[in-house]
C-alpha cells in the first residue's frame, strides 16, 4: 500500500512547520550543523551558553555535544517557567479509578521537586550518584526524576512491571545505594506490590543505604528498621530551598536499561545538554504543541517514551502533561476516550498494540465520547499496520487529525523519523521523513549504502544531540553493539525500506530482539529464564506474528532426560518466566521438542525456528547443513498441532 493522505487544513493552521520551512531547516541542519544546533540550544536556559557545539566521531567512537555548556534540566523544566506560568498545571494525574485526579501547577511542582531533592540529599545522595526509581505512574515518579536532575544524581527508572529478579540486576549493575518506591501501584483494579518486590530484590542481594517508600495504595508493607523510610515522614522536615546543581552538558542525566540481542540488559546512558535540546525540539515540532494545550502520552515512565514525552520534552516546553496510572481496558475499553473527553486532550500519543486491542472492540466505545478536542494523534513503539493506522485515523480522529508515526529508540533519546503535522503528507504504515539533523542510510550486508528507493539495515551516518553516549560501565559493549557492524555508522538494529518519495518504512528488528506489545525483549533473556528452570535442558525463543501484540513469544523447549512434557509443566514454565523477568515476558506458546535444529558445529538454526513459528514451511531455505534434517518435519508437525 502506498496511499497518501494530506493533513486536514484546519488541524494544521498556524502549525510550527510548513513544507518549505521543513526543507529549509532540514537542509541547514545537515549542511551547517554547528549553526543549526547552536541556534536550537537557545530553547534552553544555560548557566553558561555553549560555544563548542558538535564534537563527535563514530570511528573511534566518541560523542560530545555542547561540551563547554553548563545547565540544569530541572531548572529548564520547572524553575524557568515560574514567572510566566507558575499557576498553569504542569502535570495532571488520573489514577486507576476513573475521575480520581491530582494535579500540580508549575509552582506546586517546584515545591514538590525541591522537597524530594532535599530528602535525597539527607539520605546522602550527591552529584553523580545513581538512584533507582521503582514506581507506579504517579506524580511522584516525575517529581523524583526531576529531583535527581536538580541535584545532579543519575536516575535509573525500572518499570514497575519488572520482577524482583530484574530489579535486582538493574540495582546491582549501576550500584545505586538508594531506591525510591511506593507501597504499591494500581493497575486495572489490582495492587502491584512494589515494596514487596523491592524487599525480594534486596533479599540477600545488593546492599543499599535507604529505601524511600511513597504512600499510595495503603496496602500492608513490611518496613526494615534502619533501611526503609516513609517518604512523607522524611519529607515533613525537608527544607524548601534547594538550588539547581550546575551541570556540564556532558554530565550523565539518566540510565535506562534496555534489551539487546545478547546477554543482560544494557544500561543506556544519556547526558544532560544534548538530550535536553533533542527532547525539547522534537516535542515542539513533532506534536506541534501550542501553549495551553493538554498533551497525553500514555507510556509509563519506566520506558524511554515516558522519560522523553511524559516528563522532559513537555515540561521543557512549559506544556501540560497528563499522567495515567491505569490501563486502557479498565473499567472498560472506552477508558482512553472517556479521559480524552473529560480532560479535553489535544494531543494523544500511544502505541500500535493499544490501538489494535481497542480497534477489536469496535467503534461504539470510541464514538460514545466526544473527541473533538483532539488535534494531533501519534504512535510509537513498533511498526503500525496500515489497517490499524486507518482505524486510528478514521474512528478516533474522524479524519480530522494528522497522525505522527514516530520511529525512535531508547538509544536515540527522542524522535528520529516521523512526518511533521504541517509539513508532510502521511502514508499509513510509513514512519515518514528524517527529523532535523538526521541522516539515515540503508546499508546492505557488505556495508554499501543504497540510494533512492531501496531496502537495507537502518543506520545513521551522523550524530545527533540526543544520542546515547555509552553503555553504563561497559563502553566496549556500546562500541560493539552499535558501531561494529558498519564502521563509521550507528546501526539501529532495524530493517527499513525507503520509497521513491523518500519516506521510510520500518520492517522490524533484524537481530534477536523481538517487540512484544511495543516492549523490547531480548530472546536471549527469555531463553536464560527458561533454562534456569530445573527441568529445562535447552531453549530457543523467537517472535511470531500476533494480532494484538505485534509479536508473540514462541519458545522451543527441550527437557532434561527422562522428563515428559505436560500441560502442568507448560503452565509452570510460563509462571517461571513471569517470575524471572516480569509479566511482559510471559511466553505465548511453548513448544516442547526432543531436540533443537543445529548445524554440525552445534549452532542452533534460528532462521528455521523463526520460519516454523511463523507457519511458513515453504521457505525454510537450506536445511542440508542440519545435523539431523529429519527433525524439521517433526517440528512442523508440532507447530501444526497448536
Ligand atoms: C521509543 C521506543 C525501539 C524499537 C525500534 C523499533 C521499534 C519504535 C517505531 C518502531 C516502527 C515505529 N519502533 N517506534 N518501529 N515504527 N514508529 O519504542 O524505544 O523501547 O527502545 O524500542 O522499537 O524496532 O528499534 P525502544
Amino acid at each position: 500500500m502506498n496511499e497518501r493522505i494530506s493533513p486536514p487544513a484546519a488541524a494544521i493552521q498556524g502549525s510550527h512547520c510548513t513544507p518549505e520551512q521543513y526543507e529549509a531547516l532540514y537542509r541547514q541542519s545537515v549542511e551547517q550543523p554547528d549553526a543549526f544546533w547552536a541556534e536550537q540550544a537557545k530553547r534552553l536556559d544555560w548557566f553558561k551558553a555553549p560555544t563548542e557545539i558538535a564534537n563527535w566521531s563514530f570511528d573511534p567512537v566518541d560523542i560530545r555535544w555542547y561540551e563547554d555548556g553548563v545547565l540544569n534540566l530541572c531548572h529548564n523544566c520547572v524553575d524557568r517557567h515560574l514567572p510566566e506560568r507558575g499557576d498553569q498545571v504542569a502535570l495532571l494525574w488520573e489514577g486507576d479509578e476513573p475521575g480520581v485526579t491530582r494535579s500540580l501547577t508549575y509552582r506546586q511542582l517546584h515545591a514538590e521537586v525541591v522537597r524530594m531533592a532535599n530528602v535525597l540529599k539527607t539520605q546522602g545522595v550527591k552529584k553523580g550518584d545513581r538512584v533507582t526509581l521503582y514506581l507506579p505512574m504517579i506524580l511522584e515518579a516525575a517529581v523524583a526524576m526531576l529531583a535527581c536532575a536538580r541535584i545532579g544524581a543519575v536516575h535509573s527508572v525500572v518499570f514497575g512491571g519488572f520482577s524482583p529478579e530484574a530489579l535486582r540486576g538493574r540495582i546491582e549493575d549501576c550500584r545505586s545505594r538508594i531506591v525510591v518506591t511506593a507501597d504499591g501501584g494500581m493497575r486495572g483494579g489490582k495492587v502491584v506490590p512494589l515494596k514487596a518486590n523491592v524487599d525480594a530484590a534486596l533479599d540477600g542481594g545488593p546492599e543499599v543505604d535507604a529505601v524511600l517508600v511513597i504512600r499510595h495504595c495503603r496496602n500492608d508493607v513490611a518496613m526494615m528498621e534502619g533501611r526503609d523510610r516513609w517518604y512523607d515522614e522524611v519529607a515533613a522536615d525537608a527544607s524548601d530551598d534547594c538550588p539547581c546543581e550546575p551541570m556540564n552538558a556532558e554530565d550523565p542525566l539518566f540510565i535506562l536499561y534496555t534489551s539487546g540481542s545478547t546477554g543482560k540488559p544494557k544500561g543506556v546512558l544519556h547526558t544532560t545538554g544534548g538530550y535536553a535540546v533533542w527532547t525539547a525540539l522534537t516535542f515542539h515540532y513533532v506534536f506541534d504543541y501550542r501553549p495551553g494545550e493538554m498533551f497525553w502520552c500514555t507510556a509509563d515512565v519506566g520506558w524511554v517514551t515516558g522519560h522523553s514525552y511524559v516528563v522532559y520534552g513537555p515540561l521543557a516546553n512549559g506544556a501540560t502533561s497528563l499522567m495515567f496510572e491505569g490501563v486502557p481496558n479498565y473499567p472498560d475499553c472506552s477508558r482512553f476516550w472517556d479521559m480524552v473527553e473529560r480532560h479535553k486532550v489535544n494531543i494523544f500519543y500511544t502505541a500500535p498494540t493499544a490501538i489494535r486491542a481497542l480497534a477489536r472492540e469496535g467503534e461504539a466505545p470510541v464514538k460514545k465520547h466526544d473527541r473533538s478536542s483532539i488535534r494531533i494523534l501519534g504512535t510509537v513503539g513498533e511498526p503500525i499496520n496500515p489497517q490499524a493506522w486507518l482505524w486510528y485515523w478514521r474512528v478516533v480522529g474522524d479524519e480530522r487529525c494528522p497522525i505522527v508515526d514516530t520511529w525512535w529508540q531508547t538509544e536515540t533519546g527522542g524522535i528520529m523519523i516521523t512526518t511533521l503535522p504541517g509539513a508532510h503528507d502521511m502514508k499509513p504504515g510509513s514512519a515518514g521523513k528524517p527529523f532535523f539533523g538526521i541522516v539515515p542510510e540503508l546499508l546492505d550486508a557488505e556495508g554499501k549504502a543504497r540510494g533512492g528507493a531501496a531496502e537495507g539495515n537502518l543506520c545513521m551516518a551522523t550524530s545527533w544531540p540526543g544520542q546515547m553516549r555509552t553503555v553504563y560501565g561497559d563502553h566496549e559493549r556500546f562500541v560493539q553493539t552499535y558501531f561494529s557492524a558498519y564502521r563509521g555508522h550507528y546501526f539501529s538494529g532495524d530493517g527499513c525500506r525507503r520509497d521513491d518519495d523518500g519516506y521510510y518504512w520500518i520492517t522490524g528488528r533484524v537481530d534477536d530482539v523481538i517487540n512484544v506489545s511495543g516492549h523490547r525483549m531480548g530472546t536471549a533473556e527469555v531463553e536464560s529464564a527458561l533454562v534456569s528452570h530445573k527441568l529445562v535442558a535447552e531453549s530457543a525463543v523467537v517472535g511470531y506474528p500476533h494480532d494484538i501484540k505485534g509479536q508473540g513469544i514462541y519458545c522451543y523447549v527441550t527437557l532434561i532426560a527422562g522428563e515428559e512434557p505436560s500441560d502442568a509443566l507448560e503452565t509452570e514454565l510460563r509462571q517461571h518466566v513471569r517470575k524471572e523477568i516480569g509479566p511482559i515476558a510471559t511466553p505465548d506458546l511453548i513448544h516442547f521438542t526432543p531436540a533443537l535444529p543445529k548445524t554440525r558445529s552445534g549452532k542452533i538454526m534460528r532462521r528455521i525456528l523463526r520460519k516454523i513459528a511463523e507457519n511458513e514451511y515453504g521457505s525454510l531455505g537450506d536445511t542440508s547443513t542440519l545435523a539431523d534434517p529429519g527433525l524439521v518435519d517433526s517440528l512442523i508437525e508440532g507447530r501444526r498441532n497448536r
